[in-house]
């Protein structure tokens, strides 16, 4: 049967269950990504399983995320990490080496690989043909162990590419027209999958941008298709030997498709504060702008900053922008430190910042009170640049530098006109300038056995969850709208720093709804907790968005939260609910949500029988004295690793037998 691309690869990594919709599908991991901010968790639970070597073809972990180093934190992790990744068979990426996609894209994704990373924008390496997933730290610590990924399979959207995308005109554009027609919430359980004419005009960096904010859709990943674009990467990047052509069957069928002519698309801008909330940059521009920064995985190639570089040459930013540039590697920073953009960007007031996530995850550079912030970021969820109240708009990099001239938000179609700029046209070069001196490669076991792995008195080991009570009584601890972000629960910026410590870092879970003089969501929690009650969190729609982060499961679940009950939860955070034993319930009448208020009585008998094997479950709000009935939307296998207590003890079990 004609095969999609998508299904052909899942189809190739099958190990388990079937490709097909809505079925579990287990696949055999190729590649795994970790970043720091989730690798030390990841890491640590990978050393608690007792496997002490890898076993995928490749497994890297990156330092990009906690480069700030206010405090030894930063530091203890990065320790942690380059001895762990020497002990267990890892390459190890340094500090400064760049941003893990982008690295992972230019040095080590290969089309038709399967990859999983601690790190939801690792759809980034469908740019380049593979099937890339993001996950919490403990699934990938358990791919890394050999452990196949478990998921559904998911449905298959297809977008139909055609036409040239006009000058000015970029690949953000495209992915932003995306999230105006699909949005961030409905879309667990699709991959997105790229075909079409218009594919062979999009250069893989292009590709790639698409892919990585393919993230925000809430899509279980992207892909495109390997073609002749795919091969010129791979062979400038010196590693034409991982080239292999790829594309879905002639007459493969899509349970959708949306057709985009990218002939006919603009310039486009995420407005404060979703990433769906897309409007042409024509609608606003005029707005006053005082920041612009140009970086993160989805916009900081080669070909993204020389043609930021190009617009600048000769050329100031606005006085009243402050304007900042992170190369998303050290290769692209080295390419364009020797060709000197770097001096051309310096020149016209950049401020270099290193390669890393940065500003993206708050790591400085937050805006002031009241001023527009344009980033070429993926995301811009209330708060997340550090600054409460934030404005912050996501645009391609040409919108961004157009913006920086001119100090209002500015159709770089403009530019012409404006400045009498031509259109740069920056080509991916024939050769990239490969320097892989900052990535460790993994030493041989003898060598591996005799590292002594680092650990600072920062990085303390998180508890495994308790088991699940078989009568759950409890407390709607906390009641919160739709879309909740993962960065509402857990709050990374300057907080970033705890992720290897969770006691320390629960204080500060759901920090956004605590009210000064009241008791934080923290001690309530832990209130409950030693009265023997359970915290509920009730929620609304797509609850969970965004990062992969699973310390929005596990800070909650040393809290004493024990079950989220909510319309809708997204994929990765389900699933790492279910990895720390927090039972995910969703309102099978969704008017039920309306009735219950924060603090009200909760009880669920019967919940680990139900667990075993019932669709739904009875839930009684005793303050309120009515019941109203929860889904269990579970496979077998979750059902067996809540019932478990949690993914962790969960392998320990299957590898005992
Ligand atoms: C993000 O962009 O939110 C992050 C920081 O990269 C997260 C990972 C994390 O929280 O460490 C992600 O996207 O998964
Ligand atoms: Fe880093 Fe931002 Fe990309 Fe997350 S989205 S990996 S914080 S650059």
């Amino acid at each position: 049967m004609a095969q999609t691309l998508a299904y052909k690869i899942l189809s190739e990594h099958l190990a388990a269950g079937k490709v097909a919709p809505g079925g579990e599908s287990g696949i055999r991991i190729d590649q795994t990504l970790t970043q720091d901010a989730t690798g030390t968790t990841a890491f640590l639970l990978f050393e608690s399983m007792g496997v002490p070597r890898v076993k995928t073809d490749l497994s890297v972990s990156y330092i990009d995320h906690n480069m700030a180093q206010f405090g030894p934190e930063n530091h203890n992790d990065h320790l942690y990490l380059q001895t762990v990744a020497a002990r267990s068979g890892v390459y190890h990426s340094r500090a400064g080496n760049g941003i893990c996609h982008q690295v992972h894209l230019e040095r080590f994704g290969k089309p038709g690989a399967t990859l999983l990373g601690s790190d939801s924008h690792t759809p980034t390496g469908g740019g380049l043909g593979m099937i890339a997933i993001g996950a919490g730290g403990l699934d990938v610590a358990v791919a890394m162990g050999g452990g196949l990924f478990y998921m559904t399979c998911p449905k298959v959207i297809g977008v139909k590419l055609t036409g040239k995308l006009p000058d000015w005109v970029a690949a953000k554009d495209v992915i932003l027209k995306l999230l105006s027609i699909l949005s961030t919430k409905g879309n667990v359980g699709w991959v997105v999958e790229y075909f079409g004419p218009g594919v062979e005009n999009l250069t893989v960096p292009q590709r790639a941008t698409i892919t990585n904010m393919g993230a925000e859709l809430g899509v279980t990943t992207s892909v495109f298709p390997s073609d002749e674009q795919t091969r010129k990467f791979l062979a400038a990047q010196k590693r034409p030997e991982d080239f292999r052509p790829l594309a879905a069957d002639p007459d493969a069928e899509y349970e959708r498709i949306i057709e985009i002519d990218l002939s006919t698309l603009e310039p486009m801008a995420a407005c404060p504060s979703s990433p769906d909330n897309v409007k042409t940059v024509r609608q606003i521009a005029g707005t006053p702008v005082g920041q612009v920064v140009i970086g993160s995985c989805t916009n900081s190639s080669y070909t993204d900053l020389m043609t930021v570089a190009k617009v600048l040459k000769g050329r100031q930013a606005d006085h009243m922008v402050e304007l900042a540039v992170a190369p998303g590697s050290k290769e692209v920073l080295n390419m364009l430190a020797k060709n000197g953009a770097i001096c051309d960007m310096i020149s016209a007031g950049v401020r270099i910042l290193e390669s890393s996530c940065g500003p993206c995850i708050g790591q400085g550079f937050s805006p002031a009170n009241d001023v527009v912030t344009l980033r070429t970021f993926n995301r811009n969820f209330a708060g997340r640049t550090g600054t409460p109240g934030d404005q912050a708009y996501l645009v391609s990099p040409e919108t961004a530098v157009a913006s920086a001239l001119t100090g209002k938000i500015t159709d770089p179609r403009e530019l012409p006109q404006l400045f009498d700029i031509e259109y740069p046209r920056v080509t991916m070069p024939d050769e990239f300038l490969i320097d892989d001196s900052m990535i460790e490669k993994p030493l041989s076991p003898q060598q591996a056995e005799k590292v002594e792995v680092l650990r600072g008195p920062t990085i303390v080991v998180p508890d495994a969850p308790s088991p699940l009570p078989d009568d759950l009584t409890g407390q709607a601890i906390i009641k919160v709208g739709d879309k909740i972000t993962t960065d509402h629960i857990m709050p990374a910026g300057g907080f970033l720093k705890l992720r290897s410590n969770v006691p320390e870092y629960a204080k500060v879970v759901f920090n956004c709804f605590n009210e000064e003089g009241k008791p934080s969501f923290a001690q309530r929690g832990l209130d409950l907790k030693n009265k023997g009650l359970a915290g509920i969190i009730v929620a609304g729609q797509s609850y969970g968005q965004g990062s992969s982060r699973e310390h929005a499961a596990l800070c909650p679940m040393y809290l004493g939260v024990r079950a989220v009950l909510a319309k809708s939860i997204e994929r990765i955070h389900k699933a790492n609910l279910i990895n720390f034993c927090i039972v995910p319930l969703e309102f099978a009448d969704p008017a039920d949500y309306e009735k219950i208020d924060a603090d009200d009585a909760l009880e669920i008998t019967g919940l680990t029988a139900a667990i075993a094997d019932k669709d739904s479950i009875t839930v009684a709000n005793k303050t309120k004295d009515f019941q109203f009935q929860a889904r269990l939307l579970l496979s077998t296998r979750d059902r067996d690793i809540l019932l478990a207590g949690g993914k962790l003890n969960y392998t320990k079990k299957q590898a005992d037998g």
